[in-house]
């Protein structure tokens, strides 16, 4: 089941729905749900979800609608390092900071950094962005974990953790520089429910990267090759820090561009993963 986060076209009202179809959208708002948190935080989720799919809700059209990111009020934080394929394109990417990736890897804590406040986070068909003042920018697609805010995982997104990875590179301190900045985090293009981490483990995530209607790079890797287990990274975000809004965690990148590629603007960025669906952004220089 889809949980997703619209407005309709001449309306700027916020509304809750469920995809009822590739083309419909069923409008929990006219049920009575006005934000996601409140069905976020409920523990009989599906059970609720197909109990108000039954009721007579109105059901728009795709066309007639726009979808936003399903971040509403969480925090979005990223693990890194959690793919082999991240952990030696970093070591290859900056001398200065091979050790740090490398034992990174494999030590018991996970690197975990924070990466975007909820109002900054773009939506899907909006620009993600790459900085005026970096060479080397890439997507980074990555499984995205819904978490309610005792720390339970209630649903799977879609993440962009936008990178400079000169800034990066250059020295592990300004990581922050490389990864927040108007326009670095994309989510969407809804919440999937009522999967388990074994279903989502079978998922494959494909990026591919268009540019003036070419494909310019595209790969593709499977969840399963996230070395750590998705409750080791929750418990470890939640360790002394609470979460009054629920979290939304991003799981890692397992595709790297080659090292020659970096991003221009007006590029387009697709990133499907097979149990979700697909987040599209545009790219724009901020
Ligand atoms: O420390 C660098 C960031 C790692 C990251 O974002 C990733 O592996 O996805
Ligand atoms: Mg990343």
């Amino acid at each position: 089941m889809k949980l997703c986060r619209f407005t309709q076209t001449g309306n700027p009202a916020v509304r809750i729905g469920l995809i009822a179809t590739d083309r419909s959208i069923l409008d929990l708002t006219d049920a009575g749900v006005h934000r996601m948190r409140d069905l976020l935080e409920r523990t009989d989720l599906a059970d609720e979800l197909l109990r108000l799919s039954r009721t007579s809700l109105t059901e728009h059209s795709v066309q007639d609608v726009r979808l936003l990111t399903p971040v509403e009020a969480q925090e979005v934080w990223a693990a890194g390092v959690t793919y082999l394929r991240s952990k030696e394109a970093r070591m290859v990417e900056s001398e200065f900071s091979a050790s740090a990736y490398d034992l990174v890897y494999d030590a018991v804590r996970p690197e975990i950094f924070f990466k975007s406040l909820p109002e900054k986070v773009v939506s899907p068909g909006e620009a993600v962005g790459i900085r005026q003042d970096a060479r080397w920018n890439v997507p980074e697609p990555e499984l995205a974990l819904v978490i309610s805010s005792s720390g339970r995982i209630v649903g799977y997104t879609i993440g962009n953790d936008m990178s400079s990875r000169d800034i990066e590179g250059e020295n592990l301190l300004y990581l922050p520089q490389a990864k927040i900045y108007t326009g670095s985090c994309a989510v969407g293009p809804w919440i999937e429910i009522g999967r388990t981490e074994s279903e989502a483990r079978e998922w494959n995530i494909q990026l591919e990267i268009r540019r003036q209607g070419k494909t310019v790079f595209s790969g593709e890797t499977r969840v399963s090759n996230i070395k750590r287990r998705f409750d080791e990274l929750v418990e470890y975000l939640f360790r002394s820090q609470k979460f009054p809004n629920g979290a939304v965690l991003l799981t890692g990148a397992g595709i790297v561009p080659p090292d020659s590629f970096t991003l221009e603007a007006a590029d387009l960025v697709r990133i499907a993963i097979s149990g979700i669906g697909t987040l599209e952004n545009s790219v724009a220089v901020v």
